[in-house]
Protein backbone atom coordinates (compact mmCIF):
# COMPACT_ATOMS: atom_id res chain seq x y z
CA UNK A 1 0.00 0.00 0.00
CA UNK A 2 2.60 2.47 1.09
CA UNK A 3 4.82 1.51 -1.97
CA UNK A 4 1.76 2.37 -4.29
CA UNK A 5 1.35 5.78 -2.93
CA UNK A 6 4.48 6.97 -3.50
CA UNK A 7 5.19 5.11 -6.47
CA UNK A 8 2.19 7.60 -7.25
CA UNK A 9 3.83 10.92 -5.60
CA UNK A 10 7.16 10.37 -7.48
CA UNK A 11 6.15 8.57 -10.68
CA UNK A 12 8.65 6.02 -10.73
CA UNK A 13 10.25 3.12 -8.97
CA UNK A 14 12.02 3.40 -5.75
CA UNK A 15 15.69 3.10 -5.84
CA UNK A 16 18.13 1.30 -3.21
CA UNK A 17 19.47 4.40 -2.23
CA UNK A 18 16.14 5.94 -1.37
CA UNK A 19 14.34 2.31 0.10
CA UNK A 20 17.87 3.06 2.43
CA UNK A 21 17.22 6.45 3.21
CA UNK A 22 13.33 6.71 3.39
CA UNK A 23 11.67 5.65 6.87
CA UNK A 24 8.61 3.70 6.94
CA UNK A 25 5.48 4.83 5.34
CA UNK A 26 7.25 7.84 4.35
CA UNK A 27 7.20 9.62 0.58
CA UNK A 28 9.94 11.63 -0.86
CA UNK A 29 9.26 15.13 -2.47
CA UNK A 30 11.68 17.80 -3.32
CA UNK A 31 9.55 20.75 -2.16
CA UNK A 32 9.49 22.52 1.22
CA UNK A 33 6.13 22.12 2.20
CA UNK A 34 5.09 24.80 4.93
CA UNK A 35 3.33 23.39 8.44
CA UNK A 36 2.50 25.44 11.23
CA UNK A 37 -0.21 25.58 13.98
CA UNK A 38 -0.60 29.15 13.95
CA UNK A 39 0.27 32.53 12.28
CA UNK A 40 3.76 33.18 11.47
CA UNK A 41 5.38 35.82 14.23
CA UNK A 42 7.78 38.00 13.00
CA UNK A 43 10.19 38.85 15.79
CA UNK A 44 12.52 41.21 14.62
CA UNK A 45 16.39 40.31 15.49
CA UNK A 46 16.70 43.41 17.60
CA UNK A 47 14.34 42.01 20.01
CA UNK A 48 15.57 38.51 18.97
CA UNK A 49 17.52 36.58 21.98
CA UNK A 50 17.86 32.81 23.35
CA UNK A 51 17.78 31.55 26.31
CA UNK A 52 18.79 28.18 28.75
CA UNK A 53 16.88 27.92 31.83
CA UNK A 54 17.32 25.33 34.72
CA UNK A 55 15.10 24.37 36.81
CA UNK A 56 16.48 25.60 38.88
CA UNK A 57 16.33 29.49 37.51
CA UNK A 58 19.84 29.47 36.59
CA UNK A 59 19.77 30.57 33.32
CA UNK A 60 22.11 31.81 30.42
CA UNK A 61 21.23 34.24 27.49
CA UNK A 62 22.67 35.31 24.26
CA UNK A 63 21.31 38.20 22.24
CA UNK A 64 21.07 37.83 17.97
CA UNK A 65 24.70 39.54 17.57
CA UNK A 66 26.10 37.62 20.32
CA UNK A 67 24.78 34.28 18.95
CA UNK A 68 26.01 35.02 15.89
CA UNK A 69 29.86 34.84 17.43
CA UNK A 70 28.69 30.94 18.28
CA UNK A 71 30.86 28.13 16.62
CA UNK A 72 28.85 27.18 13.16
CA UNK A 73 28.42 24.43 11.39
CA UNK A 74 27.00 23.43 8.82
CA UNK A 75 24.73 20.50 8.62
CA UNK A 76 23.32 18.68 4.84
CA UNK A 77 20.47 15.72 6.56
CA UNK A 78 17.51 13.91 5.28
CA UNK A 79 14.13 15.25 7.33
CA UNK A 80 10.85 13.61 8.00
CA UNK A 81 7.55 15.21 8.37
CA UNK A 82 4.73 13.12 10.31
CA UNK A 83 2.32 13.84 7.67
CA UNK A 84 4.72 11.68 5.46
CA UNK A 85 6.98 13.59 3.36
CA UNK A 86 10.30 13.34 3.91
CA UNK A 87 13.40 15.80 1.90
CA UNK A 88 16.74 14.32 1.21
CA UNK A 89 20.02 16.55 1.08
CA UNK A 90 18.68 19.77 3.15
CA UNK A 91 21.69 22.10 3.71
CA UNK A 92 21.23 24.32 7.26
CA UNK A 93 23.82 26.81 9.40
CA UNK A 94 23.58 26.80 13.02
CA UNK A 95 24.90 26.44 16.13
CA UNK A 96 25.22 23.11 17.84
CA UNK A 97 23.47 22.33 21.04
CA UNK A 98 26.36 20.96 22.04
CA UNK A 99 27.32 24.97 22.73
CA UNK A 100 24.39 25.99 23.85
CA UNK A 101 23.89 23.52 26.58
CA UNK A 102 27.96 23.65 27.92
CA UNK A 103 27.38 23.41 31.70
CA UNK A 104 23.77 22.66 31.86
CA UNK A 105 23.86 19.27 30.71
CA UNK A 106 23.80 18.14 34.27
CA UNK A 107 20.44 20.16 35.08
CA UNK A 108 17.53 17.85 33.64
CA UNK A 109 16.89 15.03 31.70
CA UNK A 110 14.62 16.18 28.81
CA UNK A 111 14.06 19.72 27.31
CA UNK A 112 11.14 21.66 26.64
CA UNK A 113 11.83 23.70 23.64
CA UNK A 114 9.78 27.13 23.55
CA UNK A 115 8.96 29.89 20.81
CA UNK A 116 7.58 32.80 19.94
CA UNK A 117 4.13 31.79 19.07
CA UNK A 118 3.88 29.57 21.86
CA UNK A 119 4.49 26.49 20.46
CA UNK A 120 6.77 23.96 22.65
CA UNK A 121 8.04 20.46 22.22
CA UNK A 122 9.85 18.00 24.62
CA UNK A 123 13.28 16.34 23.92
CA UNK A 124 15.14 13.78 25.97
CA UNK A 125 18.76 15.65 26.57
CA UNK A 126 20.82 12.50 25.34
CA UNK A 127 18.95 12.85 22.01
CA UNK A 128 20.17 16.73 21.38
CA UNK A 129 23.87 16.50 22.63
CA UNK A 130 26.18 14.77 20.94
CA UNK A 131 26.47 16.74 17.58
CA UNK A 132 22.94 15.33 16.92
CA UNK A 133 21.10 18.80 16.63
CA UNK A 134 20.84 22.66 15.88
CA UNK A 135 19.84 25.58 16.33
CA UNK A 136 19.30 26.48 12.53
CA UNK A 137 19.06 30.06 10.96
CA UNK A 138 20.13 29.62 7.50
CA UNK A 139 18.51 27.13 5.09
CA UNK A 140 19.96 26.81 1.22
CA UNK A 141 22.73 29.38 2.08
CA UNK A 142 20.00 31.98 2.92
CA UNK A 143 18.95 33.27 5.81
CA UNK A 144 16.16 30.81 7.45
CA UNK A 145 12.73 32.65 5.94
CA UNK A 146 9.94 33.24 8.67
CA UNK A 147 7.68 30.75 7.38
CA UNK A 148 10.27 28.40 7.73
CA UNK A 149 10.99 29.14 11.18
CA UNK A 150 13.53 32.49 10.69
CA UNK A 151 15.28 33.49 12.41
CA UNK A 152 15.97 30.14 14.27
CA UNK A 153 14.65 26.73 14.52
CA UNK A 154 15.64 24.00 16.28
CA UNK A 155 16.53 21.45 13.92
CA UNK A 156 16.15 17.72 15.04
CA UNK A 157 16.83 15.77 11.67
CA UNK A 158 16.38 11.76 13.50
CA UNK A 159 12.94 12.48 14.91
CA UNK A 160 9.73 13.71 12.85
CA UNK A 161 10.21 17.22 11.80
CA UNK A 162 7.27 18.45 14.48
CA UNK A 163 10.38 18.33 17.36
CA UNK A 164 12.08 20.83 15.01
CA UNK A 165 10.75 23.96 16.63
CA UNK A 166 10.37 27.04 14.28
CA UNK A 167 10.91 30.33 16.13
CA UNK A 168 12.18 28.96 18.94
CA UNK A 169 13.77 31.32 21.85
CA UNK A 170 14.92 28.97 24.06
CA UNK A 171 15.34 25.42 25.82
CA UNK A 172 14.11 24.73 28.86
CA UNK A 173 15.57 21.96 31.18
CA UNK A 174 13.03 19.12 32.63
CA UNK A 175 13.90 16.96 35.84
CA UNK A 176 10.95 14.59 33.87
CA UNK A 177 9.62 14.28 30.24
CA UNK A 178 6.71 16.42 29.98
CA UNK A 179 4.17 16.60 26.66
CA UNK A 180 4.83 19.78 24.60
CA UNK A 181 2.44 21.10 21.86
CA UNK A 182 1.61 18.62 19.61
CA UNK A 183 2.35 15.66 22.02
CA UNK A 184 -0.25 17.36 24.18
CA UNK A 185 -2.61 16.59 20.88
CA UNK A 186 -1.34 12.42 20.97
CA UNK A 187 1.61 12.67 18.63
CA UNK A 188 4.34 10.00 20.22
CA UNK A 189 6.62 11.66 22.80
CA UNK A 190 9.66 10.61 21.37
CA UNK A 191 8.83 10.78 17.50
CA UNK A 192 11.39 8.06 16.05
CA UNK A 193 10.51 8.30 12.18
CA UNK A 194 12.64 4.30 11.58
CA UNK A 195 9.52 3.17 14.37
CA UNK A 196 7.05 4.98 13.17
CA UNK A 197 6.47 6.96 16.65
CA UNK A 198 3.90 9.00 15.15
CA UNK A 199 1.10 8.96 17.77
CA UNK A 200 0.43 7.99 21.70
CA UNK A 201 1.04 4.11 21.23
CA UNK A 202 2.76 3.48 18.14
N1 LIG B 1 6.81 27.02 16.34
C1 LIG B 1 6.38 26.01 15.57
N2 LIG B 1 7.28 25.10 15.17
C2 LIG B 1 6.90 24.05 14.40
C3 LIG B 1 5.56 23.89 14.03
C4 LIG B 1 4.62 24.87 14.45
O1 LIG B 1 3.43 24.80 14.15
N3 LIG B 1 5.08 25.92 15.22
N4 LIG B 1 5.18 22.81 13.26
C5 LIG B 1 6.05 21.63 13.31
C6 LIG B 1 5.73 20.67 12.30
S1 LIG B 1 4.38 19.67 12.59
C7 LIG B 1 6.53 20.46 11.22
S2 LIG B 1 6.28 19.18 10.14
C8 LIG B 1 7.64 21.37 10.91
C9 LIG B 1 7.40 22.00 9.56
O2 LIG B 1 8.47 22.83 9.22
P1 LIG B 1 8.40 23.59 7.85
O3 LIG B 1 7.15 24.44 7.87
O4 LIG B 1 9.65 24.38 7.75
O5 LIG B 1 8.31 22.52 6.78
O6 LIG B 1 7.77 22.41 11.87
C10 LIG B 1 7.52 22.03 13.18
N5 LIG B 1 7.84 23.15 14.03
MO1 LIG C 1 4.59 17.93 10.96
Amino acid sequence: MTNIISRGFRGRRQSPEEARRLPPGQYLTERFPVLSAGPTPHTPLTAWDFSVVAPNGRSKQWNWQEFQTLPRETITTDIHCVTRWSKFDTVWEGVSLDTLLAGFVEDGQFIMAFCDGGYTTNLPIADVIGGKTWIADTYDGQPLEAEHGGPARLLVPHLYFWKSAKWVRGLRLLTRDEPGFWENYGYHMYGDPWREQRYQGD
